[in-house]
């Protein structure tokens, strides 16, 4: 009865489906809840239905679909998301199959079985998605120690908790890697305290070294497919500035991205001309993963960028260069929230 032999082309599928899964979870992201889902499910998949006829009908050579897999294109994986994605489709379709096919054979107990395994799986699917993405955020602050009026970064990033921003991300272009180091290393212990996400612009090492929430990079740094090998599950983003590299940016995998400059800036050295607030349109109109409006914003403009589909919005000068950056900070939220009403 050929019915044996999908359910054992389709336990194969599918325990190997959930195995590539695994293993991301467990390598790549790290994750030891998911991980240990993960393996149960796989071995339930293995260990539910077994019968003499599924080997007695098995015939891989003889199999008319492996020429048609071998000749297709499909099984082309640009990003770590197309392979979580292509491989949830496959354990999940797999396991239809199998329900399919015991049903057919009168198995409906032990079918129910490959159903709850199917269920759990798009449980599971969402979980991946949600992956430590702590970005959604109002006003994403970023250091520069030459624009904060004689302040170290450590005194503005305390003052930064103190304002309840909840995501930081330390930028030092004019100082020696041990020099960031050790600012990183002390401000990662407060941020921690705190329950803020801390980023790391640019150093990846650093990154790595301190535990930062996650790297962000720009266009001319490594692909972020080489970023995402070595920093696992922390969040990446990457500056875009333009709807090309904005959905590049997405296919590769990038947790969030920056959108701008969208003013002119003077905080950056060789910055691109300004993008524009039609560049942030476009991302709020096309882009899924979360954004952050960047570049020339302050308390005066900020309401535009919000018009214009901003929701998040990175700044340096404004915030790290006023006399009270707590005030400035509330001042900013208390515009952001009548702008909403509005
Ligand atoms: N990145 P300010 S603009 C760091 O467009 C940075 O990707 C930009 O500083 C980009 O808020 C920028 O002082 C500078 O203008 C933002």
């Amino acid at each position: 009865m050929n019915a044996y032999r999908i359910i054992d082309a389709n336990i194969n599928r599918v325990s190997e489906g959930i195995r590539v899964l695994e293993d991301i979870s467990r390598f790549i992201f790290e994750n030891k809840a998911i991980t240990k889902e993960l393996r149960n499910l796989r071995h339930i998949t293995r260990k539910s239905f077994k019968d003499d006829n599924m080997i007695k009908f098995r015939d891989s050579i003889g199999d008319i679909g492996f020429e048609i897999s071998a000749n297709s294109s499909l099984d082309k994986k640009e990003s770590i998301e197309n392979l979580i994605d292509a491989n949830f489709k496959r354990v999940q379709e797999g396991l239809r199959c199998i329900e399919e096919s015991l049903k057919i054979l009168g198995y409906y107990e032990i079918s129910k079985v490959y159903e709850n395994i199917r269920y759990s799986s798009y449980n599971l699917e969402k979980e991946f998605q949600k992956r430590d993405v702590a970005i959604d955020t109002d006003i994403y602050c970023i250091t520069g120690e030459e624009f904060s009026l004689g302040r170290d970064n450590l005194s503005v990033v305390k003052e930064l908790i103190d304002a309840d921003i909840k995501v930081i991300q330390y930028r030092e272009k004019n100082k020696s890697k041990s020099e960031k180091l050790k600012e990183c290393t002390e401000i990662k212990q407060i941020t921690d305290k705190a329950g803020v996400t801390f980023i790391i612009n640019d150093d990846v090492d650093i990154a790595m070294a301190i535990k930062a929430d996650g790297i962000h990079i720009g266009q001319g740094d490594m692909p972020i497919s080489e970023v995402r090998r070595l920093v696992g599950k922390r969040i990446i983003g990457v500056s875009t500035h333009n709807p090309d590299q904005a959905m590049k940016a997405v296919r590769d995998g990038a947790d969030y991205i920056g959108v701008g400059p969208v003013f002119e800036t003077k905080t950056k050295s060789n910055v691109e001309a300004s993008a524009g607030l039609d560049y942030i349109k476009w991302v709020s109109e096309n882009i899924t993963i979360p954004y952050v409006a960047i570049g020339g914003i302050n308390e005066e403009n900020i309401l535009l960028v919000q018009r214009n589909g901003g929701k998040s919005f990175a700044m340096i000068s404004d915030i790290v260069g006023s006399k009270d950056i707590k005030h400035k900070i509330k001042s900013i939220r208390a515009k952001l929230n009548i702008g909403e009403m509005s």
